[in-house]
């Protein structure tokens, strides 16, 4: 992301005292007029300027001139913005601003260009200072809420709710200050509790360090509440880069840090604690030298770590990790070619849909000890450990999981574990084997431990079964020579027997190819939307719906008329497979990210489909998908290359109304509605031949009442009581956001308090007919607190076909409103619901009325 701090700011120019002279109301009224016609001309550039004269010269003016000019403002920004003079861009901003300076709309939208150029920080910091101006300001909030998220990950408020970690933690720390380490550096500090425990505790000099800015900022006013000002000092720095003198005066006697992922080392950890024990930390207490004091040497809490594995089978990471009968992979990967990929992704375990088995015992896969830095150093260079592990469990092997046991001193030490009641998710190394040789009790699984790239790497090589050994690594490679072929001579799957296991993409068929496997193709979500059959299915269903209909039509106003079309194809060849026969239909995907719904277009036969995918990896899996199913190559088409090569221009037809079928990806995989999606749909219709469709043609908004602690605490820092004696709860609150998304409704916990009902419909095909408000009464079926409305959608492709985003199969995650306050409810109760569709964001829900 590029530093904020590097835009360079345009200096305040001098600006002169106004004086009444006529020459001068002359020069502002023709100005004024010039930009009114600029205006008019749509010569945003020059009337810009213009308003920028005028202002300056009659101040008076600002308030009768204020709309035109942010018009103006706007509209010449966002020429700017597209023809990538982002200086020119922002100093156009300060021009504005440095006239209208409390303008909340023009902070906004300065906010929103600094976002789109990847000014996180900064952006966020004008919505922030926008809402301040106008709390109600609705696009500015939306926006607001959009930046939360990332400046302040939702984690924080699962730990900060964590009431028996925050103790363990106080209770260590405090015990390590009161034996006498009274130096204490706090590594990636967040809100600033663990420095705060240190300096509760007694200790006499506390630093602490940040590298995120907006936690830094929330750590300084967090301690300031806390009356520690001056008495903790806190830098915005990560750890690595700091010295002493320079940051710190000397070396500390303990460090306390918490900067783990699910993982353990995914944050860092033992590259910081090299660099802290190299040079932050006083020498370690030694074995040659006990009797020296807690304050002359150094120590960490925590003190070291335990990680345990487990091999399991588990059908919700097989679907998200690989698809189109094992023909593709997700990208996490403990394959030796590839480094540069994070090797797990994580879940927590407990909450898996459809849960997991165990295939083995829990097993110890490392221990490290935080204080030993010739141990941290040594780890990468540790030689790969193979562990055989006695299956205890019958099934497919999915995925290794590993956990952890943070060792916090001596006595006291965390468990990250799957069967622990704690927020912690576990890290998931998906297995990249074919699935149809299942494990069995008696069997060995041969796993290999090593350390690369400061990242734990899992991988399970083989299994040993009768005395032999199967590699599980190269199966799909038939040309490599296996040590131990199995009784059959081939104990590996067949492409055969894997392509019956998941037929991924609605009825099209799998390459056969023998190549290697690929890694590093698709997403988790991406995987899983390969997987969701039943989409895919009823889009085809519904696509040749509309394709007969059209069919239909054409034939009775006879071959050449009426089609609307007139198309140069330039492509194809008269001879070519979209030849003979009649004129293609032609369909759009408008999918913003990853679809493969061009290629089932495609794969129907006198269609013309354009997928407007971006990414090359896309393409690739895309063009891949239609070679190996027999889609022709030119019934698939990248919309985007086509728009850029202007020659191929030509090729699209040249009528107003030319497609027989758009498709808009209405729903994003986090469970809320698109971006846009309406304006996108106004635009879309305009584009339909007579007789076509946009997919979907609908779709309806669902919702309940539930009780789920859960959600509040991954909402916001709950109760009234201080934590840790500490006031943090005020300060990290303000990022609360009221909307949750990437939920997983089927395993959330949480009672029902009603039973499902229609909260809002969106009328694609006739966006005009939507409101925009909608008051909706819901009865309680049970007592209870209502904490959270969660919502999904019903997608309507047609007036028989839809799917549901709240199903099993469905790559889409589900989200939630989150009640400021829990509403108590009484059985039968009705509670009313008023549901907006916002303007340009997206839906909101609030509840307004008990009645
Ligand atoms: N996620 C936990 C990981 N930092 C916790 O900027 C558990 C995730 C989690 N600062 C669900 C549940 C849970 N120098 O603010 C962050 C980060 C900062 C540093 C300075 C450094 N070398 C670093 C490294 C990290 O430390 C803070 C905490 S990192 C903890 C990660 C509840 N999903």
């Amino acid at each position: 992301m590029p530093n904020a701090s590097t835009r360079p700011k345009r200096g305040r120019r001098n600006r002169r005292v106004p004086r009444e002279d006529p020459a001068r109301n002359e020069l502002v009224s023709r100005s004024l007029e010039s930009a009114q016609q600029c205006l008019f001309n749509q010569d945003y550039a020059t009337a810009f300027v213009h308003y920028l004269l005028v202002l300056n010269l009659a101040p008076v003016l600002k308030d009768f001139a204020r709309e035109s000019f942010r018009f103006t403002l706007f509209k010449w920004a966002d020429e700017l913005d597209s023809l990538g003079r982002i200086q020119d861009l922002f100093d156009c901003y300060e021009q504005a601003l440095e006239l209208f300076p409390t303008d909340e709309v023009i902070i906004n939208s300065m906010g929103e260009h600094l976002f789109r150029m990847g000014f996180r920080d900064e952006a966020a910091g004008h919505f922030h200072k926008a809402l301040k101006l106008k709390p109600d300001y609705p696009e500015a909030k939306e926006n607001f809420y959009r930046v939360a998220n990332w400046l302040v990950e939702r984690w924080h408020f699962l730990m900060l709710n964590d009431r028996r970690r925050n103790h363990k933690y106080q209770q260590a720390i405090q015990k390590a200050v009161e034996g006498g380490c009274n130096t204490v550096l706090d590594i990636g500090t967040g809100t600033g509790i663990l420095g705060m425990c240190a300096k509760k505790a007694g200790a006499a000099e506390v630093y602490a360090c940040e590298l995120s800015k907006t936690m830094y900022e929330l750590a300084c006013e967090v301690v300031t509440a806390n009356g520690m000002n001056g008495r903790i000092k806190i830098l915005h720095l990560k750890s690595l880069e700091m010295e002493v003198p320079k940051d710190i005066p000397k070396r500390v006697s303990l460090v306390v840090t918490e900067t783990v992922d699910a993982g353990l080392f995914g944050e860092g950890i033992i590259e910081s604690l090299i660099h802290a024990w190299n040079h932050l930390l006083l020498p370690p207490q030694s074995t040659q030298d006990p009797s020296r004091p807690p304050s002359q040497t150094g120590r960490v809490i925590p003190a070291g770590a335990t990680v345990f594995g487990m091999a399991v089978q588990c059908l919700e990471i097989r679907r998200l990790a690989t698809a189109a009968a094992g023909e593709l992979h997700s990208p996490v990967s403990c394959s030796s070619e590839d480094d540069s990929t994070e090797p797990y992704t994580t879940e927590r375990l407990s909450r898996l849909p459809g849960g997991y088995t165990p295939l083995t015992e829990p097993f110890s896969a490392l221990d490290i000890d935080f204080n030993n830095v010739q141990e941290l150093e040594g780890l990468c260079s540790r030689e790969v450990r193979r562990v055989r592990l006695p299956v205890t469990g019958e099934g497919l092997l999915d995925a290794l999981a590993i956990w952890f046991q943070l060792h916090l001193d001596q006595e006291s030490s965390l468990s990250t574990g799957p069967k622990e009641d704690t927020c912690w998710e576990q890290a998931i190394y998906p297995v990249q084997t074919p699935h149809n040789f299942p494990l069995r009790p008696g069997d060995e699984l041969i796993v290999e431990i090593s350390c690369r790239d400061a990242y734990l790497r899992l991988c399970s090589v083989a299994v040993a079964r009768d005395g032999r050994e199967f590699c599980l690594d190269d199966c799909l490679d038939p040309d490599k020579p296996r040590n131990n072929p199995g009784p059959s001579g081939n104990p590996y799957p067949s492409l055969n027997a894997e392509a019956e296991l998941c037929s991924a993409l609605a009825c099209l068929g799998t390459e056969q190819s023998s190549g290697p496997r690929d890694y590093t193709l698709l997403e988790c979500a991406e995987m899983a939307l390969l997987n969701n059959q039943p989409y895919h299915d009823s889009f085809r269903r519904a696509l040749a719906k509309l394709i007969t209909n059209l069919k239909d039509a054409r034939s009775v106003q006879g071959p050449s008329q009426g089609q609307g079309l007139e198309v140069m194809t330039l492509t194809d060849s008269p001879s070519g497979p979209m030849d003979p026969g009649p004129d293609p239909f032609y369909v759009l995907d408008v999918s913003e990210g990853f679809s493969v719904l061009s290629l089932m277009a495609a794969s129907q036969g006198q269609v013309k489909a354009y997928s407007s995918v971006e990414k090359t990896q896309h393409q690739a899996v895309l063009r891949r998908l239609a070679r190996a199913n027999g889609v022709p190559e030119e019934a698939l088409e990248f919309w985007l290359n086509q728009v850029e090569d202007e020659q191929a221009v030509l090729q699209r037809p040249s009528r107003e109304k030319l497609w027989s079928a758009i498709i808009l990806d209405c729903v994003e995989t986090c469970g809320l509605v698109r971006q846009k999606l309406m304006e996108k749909a106004t635009l879309a219709r305009c584009l339909l031949e007579d007789g076509g469709q946009i997919f979907p043609e609908r779709i309806v908004l669902y919702g309940m009442l539930v009780e789920s602690d859960t959600l509040l605490l991954e909402s916001a820092v709950q109760g009234k009581e201080p934590t840790l004696g500490f006031n943090i709860a005020p300060f990290i609150n303000q990022f609360t956001v009221p909307v949750h998304v990437f939920l997983d409704l089927s395993t959330l916990q949480c009672r029902h308090l009603s039973d499902s009902v229609e909260l809002f419909i969106l009328d694609l095909m006739n966006t005009n007919a939507n409101y925009t408000n909608r008051d909706v009464k819901v009865q309680a079926s049970a007592s209870g607190r209502v904490t959270a409305v969660p919502f999904w959608y019903q997608i309507h492709l047609n007036e028989e076909i839809s799917v549901s985003t709240f199903n099993q199969d469905s790559h889409w995650k589900q989200a939630a409103v989150v009640l400021h306050q829990p509403l108590a409810v009484r059985e039968g109760d009705w509670v009313r619901l008023t549901v907006t569709l916002q303007k340009k964001v997206n839906v909101s829900l609030w509840i307004l009325y008990y009645e």
